[in-house]
Order: structure tokens, then sequence, then C-alpha cells
């Protein structure tokens, strides 16, 4: 093994093939895989061509300009459309597109007849507020219908949606919408969270106080019912301005790499990254990844993701996966754990959710509180399990197939990035013999490869780097306003390579021995411990496999003897927290991790926390845990959920 590699310690036995009934009704059937490989461009053609083009195009890939891609450029579709008037012209406008259910428990169900029109009228209206082709609005909104509906409605027109997660700060609202030169901003009085109005407009009048900008409107969608300040000439009421709009509406057909949207990267320090979306490549993979990895069937399921409108998740596994599908979904404004720490299941029960995704912080967290909550609902609707935003611990995956999914679901663990724009790696539900904590395979069409730091392939049962060795449909088309660092950041590190340019995304990956992809995490995270380049997701699973820890972070700390020592921080399941001492705790998790993966792995330090920094995308932050451990100044911490988290992380190392 090359000494750049990365080293693979954990091995995981268990195997979950789909049922018989399962792999003869699935949507995707094994010939699938030889239909791409047998030639890749016809496969994604012919996937783009189930959309409804107004000039159908003749090319499919234009990579004569690497990294810059074209898709299918010489078609023209509308996006809106596909979402739409194309369902309601199939005749299934009564069908329900949205479920939406408020944190206060007010709900709301919208067919797509009704948000076709809803979208009409909004895209009217925005069209007279100025907004045209190629304009950029930003939208902070929380999860309403609103924040769908003005999503559509900018790219029916062309223009170009970023949306700003309805948790930034005021400097971070200012910073978007400075990037990308917005004319107008979408937001809310408030909405709701936690069973309290949070307020949305006051963030988006300061960032705007701060200085000059581009922005000449602010729209605002009437949902916490909390007081605002009011700017005449610039504030108007999204309500009032839809009175009376026409909702008639032709679709405009644009060029398949019209700019749909930018989505700001929470990267951890420096300027945010404006990832660049288009329409035609973006809207194919996002519709076929949904109806693929989830087995869609849109006449009897209904879908839901978690995931706020805010992150990539949202837009392509809440608004235009689904809605180019025409699927039945939820959408839940509020949190997990509000009124009560059922809500998420009562939900599913009330709607009768047969396909879920969510995030693996979401799912230790229920593991935290135990299995009786959610099986005091009746959950047996779900019949497909998702998961994405960070690896996923093997146990934590057993436990949401077997106490989530009935012990019978597919659980599928979708690799991507806002990047990729759609899922790249997964297993496919009636195809895959599942494997726990493993993304498994590249989604047909896609082709990636592990390398190590010198660009050989590491082979099997190795660790390394993982790569994207050819264009996708829905990739990024730049960094906003930035091409030089789009070269930078993705482009450059295997440039010298004669099959280049490859993708290299962050991540280190793990071949195993069937030749399958598992993740290990961001490659800065990975730890070198007596020369050996152990990733902090392997022990992190040694350590949640143990009964007592429900969730566990591990980061390397800098160490006279070893170069770097494992310092492992966890949290334990609520119902053992009082059985045992810290000290014992921390005794039996050392050598637990040194029994399961090796005395190499063996934390030099356990602490006992009650919670861990993450993202407020649910994306743990080593690099704070990392700082504390080395007993430092912590550093940049404007992306954290919970800035007080890392004060008690602090206290109870004290
Ligand atoms: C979709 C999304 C991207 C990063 C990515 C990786 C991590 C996402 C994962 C996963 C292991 C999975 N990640 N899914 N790691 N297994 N199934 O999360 O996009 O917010 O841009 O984050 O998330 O590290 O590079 P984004």
């Amino acid at each position: 093994m090359s000494t750049t590699s990365i080293d693979s310690l954990l091995h995981e036995d268990r195997r979950f093939p789909p049922s018989p009934e399962f792999a003869a009704a699935a949507v995707a059937q094994p010939g699938i895989y030889d239909e791409a490989r047998a030639d890749r461009l016809a496969f994604w053609a012919a996937r783009a061509r189930e959309l409804h083009w107004q000039t159908p195009f003749t090319e499919t890939l234009d990579w004569s300009n690497p990294p810059f891609a074209r898709w299918f450029a010489d078609g023209t579709l509308n996006v809106a459309e596909n979402c739409l008037d194309r369902h309601v012209a199939a005749g299934i406008g009564d069908r329900v597109a949205i479920h939406w259910e408020g944190e206060p428990g007010d709900s709301r169900s919208i067919t797509y007849a009704e948000l076709t029109r809803e979208v009409k009228r909004a895209a009217n209206m925005l069209a007279g507020l100025g907004i045209g082709q190629g304009d950029r609005v930003a939208i902070y909104l929380p999860v309403i219908p609103e924040a769908v509906i003005a999503m559509l409605a900018v790219a029916r027109l062309g223009a170009i949606h970023s949306v700003i997660f309805g948790g930034f700060s005021a400097e971070s609202i200012r910073a978007r919408v400075e990037d990308a030169d917005a004319t107008l901003v979408i937001t809310a009085d408030g909405g709701w969270r936690k069973g309290k109005v949070f307020p949305l407009k006051g963030a988006v009048d300061a960032a705007l106080a701060a200085g000059e900008t581009s922005v000449k409107n602010v729209l605002v969608v009437r949902r916490g019912e909390n007081e605002v300040d009011w700017t005449d000439g610039r504030d108007l009421w999204w309500h009032e301005q839809l009175e009376g709009v026409s909702d008639e509406h032709e679709p405009e057909g644009f060029e398949a790499e019209n700019p749909l949207f930018i989505l700001y990267t929470s990267g951890t320090t420096g300027k945010p990254k404006g990832i660049l979306h288009t329409s035609g490549g973006y809207l194919t993979q996002a519709a076929f990844t949904h109806k693929n990895v989830f087995d869609l069937k849109p006449e009897t399921d209904v879908y839901w993701c978690t995931a706020d409108v805010g992150w990539i998740t949202g837009h392509s596994y809440v608004v235009y996966g689904p809605l180019a599908n025409g699927a039945t979904q939820v959408l839940y404004e509020g949190t997990p754990d509000t009124p009560h720490p059922g809500r998420w299941w009562e939900i599913i029960q009330k709607y009768g959710v047969s396909i879920f995704y969510t995030a693996p912080t979401a799912i230790r967290s229920f593991m935290k509180l135990g299995r009786e909550i959610p099986q005091s609902f009746d959950l047996s609707s779900l019949r497909v399990l998702g998961s994405v935003g960070e690896p996923i611990n093997p146990e934590a995956w057993v436990w949401y197939r077997e106490i989530i999914g009935g012990g019978t679901t597919p659980v599928v663990d979708t690799w991507w990035q806002t990047e990729t724009g759609a899922i790249m790696i997964s297993a496919l539900p009636g195809i895959t013999v599942a494997k726990p904590g493993s993304a498994q395979v590249p989604m047909p069409g896609i082709s990636v490869d592990v390398l190590d730091e010198e660009g050989v392939h590491v082979g099997k049962e190795a660790g390394g780097l993982l790569v994207i060795t050819e264009p996708w449909p829905s990739m990024l088309r730049g960094i906003w306003g930035d091409p030089e660092r789009f070269r930078d950041t993705y482009w450059s590190k295997f440039a010298h390579l004669p099959n280049g340019p490859l993708y290299f995304a962050g991540d280190g990956a793990h071949l195993d021995a069937d030749g399958d992809v598992q993740l290990l995490g961001r490659v800065d995270d990975v730890m070198n411990v007596s020369g050996h380049r152990l990733s902090t997701m392997e022990i992190e699973s040694a350590l949640v496999s143990h009964p007592i820890v429900a969730e566990a972070a591990v980061v390397g700390a800098s160490d006279e003897t070893t170069g770097q020592a494992v310092v492992a921080f966890v949290i334990l399941r609520a119902k053992k927290a009082g059985s045992v001492t810290a000290t014992e705790a921390s005794t039996m998790l050392r050598q637990h991790v040194a029994e399961q993966i090796g005395a190499i792995a063996r934390p030099r330090e356990v602490f006992v926390v009650a919670e861990l920094p993450k993202t407020r995308s649910g994306k743990i932050m080593r690099r704070l845990l990392q700082d504390i451990a080395e007993g430092r100044e912590i550093g940049d911490t404007t992306t954290l959920t919970d800035v007080n988290v890392v004060q008690s992380i602090r206290g109870t190392l004290d």
C-alpha cells in the first residue's frame, strides 16, 4: 500500500440484499448499469430527453474547454415548466405536489394545478418588478410553500436565485447579496422554530443598511405576523403585490446552460464560494437520481426530504428532483423536536410517508433519545430510507433500518456535494446488496476513482482521495465571478496527470474487496498517528458501535511521541448516561476502539460531552474540536449552529 494512502481498519460484514418483491418491482433494474457503461453520453442524452425541451438538443456534451462543461447546449427548456405545466398537461394537475406542515400545526396541501397557478402569478409579479433573464434574486425564507414558489418563479423567468439559509446572519446575507449583485430579496417577516417566531426581515434590513447596495426591492411574505420595520419605496408585501395579478404566463424556453441558481457553500474560512448551476444538465441528473435512488412511484409514493431549502439537498431533492418527477411530498417548516420529540414520526404517520431522506446527525440524535419514541408511531408506510450529509456510521445505518424502517426497508447512503448538484454515489435499492455505512457504487453514468497523493489508483482494500474522472450533467459550472478559484479549488490537484482534468472533491474514500466505495470524511480531517493515516470516520464508527455511545467525533491532536494522537468526544445514549462515570466511560471506550480496530487507533483521551459543534446543516466541525484538544483559541465560528457548545465542551475538559 502506498505511504500516502489512508489506512483502513474497520471491518463490516453485515449484508442486506433487497427482497425479491422489492427488486422485481423496482424502478431501476440491473440493465441500467450496462446501458450507461455501453455509451455514457447516450445514456445521459436519453435521460435528458425524458424532460420537456422547447428546442431539442443535438449535442450532448461539449468538453472542449475543460473544466468548463456544456451539456445539451443547443437545446432550450424552461425548468419551471418541466416541474409544473408539464404535469398539468399530462392530466395529473389534481395530484398533491406539497403537503406542507407548519411548525405550530397549521397545514396546507397544494396540487400541481394550484402550484402551477401560484408560480405563474408570482412570475408575473416578479416580471412587473423588473426581474428578467440573468437577474439575481436572493431568497431568505423559512420552509414555507412560498420558498418553493419563489424559486420556481425566478427559474421560470430565466433569472438566477440565490437561496440563503434562514439561520444565517445579516453579515452572511450581505456577503452573498453583494457577491451576486442581487437586485431583489424575497424574505418573510419571520418563521416558526422551536415553538417561537424567529424574525427574518430584520436581518435583511441590517444587511442592506450596512452600505451601498444593488438591491432595489425587498418582497416580504407574511408568515410570523411579528412586527417589522418598513422602508417605503423599497419594501413590498408579497400578498399585496400578488393582488389582481394574472395567472396566465407562457414559459419561455432558455438555453440549457442558462444559469439556474447560485448557492454559497458554508466554507469554513474566507469568502463564501458561490457555486453556479445551470438548467438542462442539472435538472436531468436531479430528476434521474431522485427517481432511481429512491425508487419513486409518483402515483402512490409520499416522499419526504427533511432538508431546508437553503441547502443543496433542499434544491435538488425538495424542489427540482421531486417536482420534475411529479412526486407528492411533505414539506415541514420546523424542528424535529417541537412540540414533542416524536414530531417527525407523527408527520410520517399522518401523511403515510413512504420514502424518507434525512441526515446522519438527525438519526444519531434520535438514537440518543431511544427507540421508544419512534416505536410509538405507525411507521409502516415507509419503504425506502435515505441518508446524506456525512458518512453514516454502520451502527446508525442499522438502527435506521431496524427502528425506523421496521427491519425491512432498504437504506441508501447517498454521497454528493453542493458542487456535484445531484447524487453521485449511492446504492440502488432494488439492485445493490447493501453494506451498512457505505455509499458503495457510483450512479450509472458517473465515473469515480480513488487515488493516492501522487495520482496512482489505490487498488482494492485501500483508501485515498476520491476523484470524479468524467464530467457529469449536474456538475457545477463554476464559482460565481471567479473562474480561477474554480480551477484552483477543484481541478488543480491532479492537473499534471495525462488522464485529467480530474475533479477532486476533498473527501477521502476507501475501496473494499468488491471495489465498492466507502466515504471516509474530509481529507483535511485525516490524522497521522505514528505514520499511519487514519480516517476520523472509522474510529467514530467504532465508538458508536458501543452500546453506551450515541454520537462521536474524533480529531488528531499534536503529540510528542506519535506526531498526532487520537482524541475523541462522545455523547452518551440518554438511558445509559447515568449508569457510568465519565472516567469509566473513557476507559471502556479506549479499550473498545483498540479491540474493534487495533491499538494504533486507541484514543489518547475520550471526553464525554453533552453536545458537539456542528455547522447549521448538521456536519460536525472537527476543526473546532481540534482547537480545543490542542488548547488553542478557537477559530472562525460563523458557520457554527450554537457557539455555547464550544464553551460547554471546554468546561467539561477543565
Ligand atoms: C449533499 C451535501 C458535501 C460534503 C461532502 C462530504 C459530505 C455528503 C455524504 C458525505 C459521506 C455521504 N457528505 N454526503 N460524506 N457520506 N453520504 O451534503 O452537500 O453540504 O456541499 O456537503 O458532505 O464530505 O464533500 P454539501
